[in-house]
């Protein structure tokens, strides 16, 4: 089965209501290719949610950025995986590096977020991804298939799942990874899965980008064979998004 190419805007902690109408505008706008050949998915702050979801265009879907890793109660300030599908919020990203760096997010926390969120019926982007230090030790690999293997423990379902591989040395740094550098990961990454999960999940399940992607970049690396889209964060603020999804043609 072919895999259909994704691309995700995470607009992580940005935006006012007035800039937020205004991103929004800029994509309802925008012609891109059809929804056979590309999925796109923004994701504003929890606060604009709502009001993304009721303006988007019916063809782009949305997403939060994270949500609490069990049933909601006493959690100040979490938000549970059932109120987003309560507001029939589709997806959510867990994982990112700065919530595994800033609020020490370890391998098996994402992994339960994983596992309970699509329990309860969400799509899951998974961001796994090193360090730098961890790249110039030889341990990419390592890293990526210990976080993705918290994830595999607990997931028996892959098909709700996308897997965002983001180096953190190439996130808002402009200092993307080249097209070769992500094309092995990705190769790598699909080649665990094929060992230890199954060859249909690897198979069918999209590996994305992220880091430091832009107009200019996209297509490049897009264009490589195991990359199956791109998680877009500075750039999915600026009009240059829609020429990252038009890299899907
Ligand atoms: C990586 C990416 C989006 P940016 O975090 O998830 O951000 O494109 O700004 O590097």
């Amino acid at each position: 089965m072919a895999r259909k190419f994704f691309v995700g805007g995470n607009w992580k902690c940005n935006g006012t209501a007035e800039e937020v109408k205004k991103i929004v505008n800029t994509l309802n706008e925008a012609q891109v290719p059809s929804q056979d050949v590309v999925e796109v998915v923004v994701s504003p702050p929890y606060v604009f949610l709502p009001m993304v979801k009721s303006i988007l265009r019916p063809d782009f879907h949305v997403a939060a950025q994270n949500c609490w890793v069990k049933k909601g109660g006493a959690f100040t300030g979490e938000v549970s995986a059932e109120m987003l599908v309560n507001l029939d919020i589709p997806w959510v990203i867990l994982g990112h590096s700065e919530r595994r760096a800033l609020l020490n997010e370890s391998n098996e926390f994402v992994g339960d977020k994983v596992a309970y969120a699509l329990a309860q019926g969400l799509k899951v982007i998974a961001c796994v991804g090193e360090t730098l230090e961890q790249r110039e030790a030889g341990s990419t690999m390592d890293v990526v298939a210990a976080q993705t293997k918290a994830i595999a423990d607990r997931v028996s379902n892959w098909s709700n799942v996308v897997i965002a591989y983001e180096p953190v040395w190439a996130i808002g740094t402009g200092k993307v990874a080249s097209p070769a550098q992500a094309q092995e990961v990705h190769d790598e990454l699909r080649k665990w899965l094929a060992k230890n999960v199954s060859a249909d999940v690897a198979a069918t399940t999209r590996i994305i980008y992220g880091g430091s992607v832009n107009g200019g970049n996209c297509k490049e690396l897009g264009g490589q064979a195991d990359v199956d889209g791109f998680l877009v964060g500075g750039a999915s603020l600026k009009p240059e998004f829609i020429d990252i999804i038009k890299a899907a043609e």
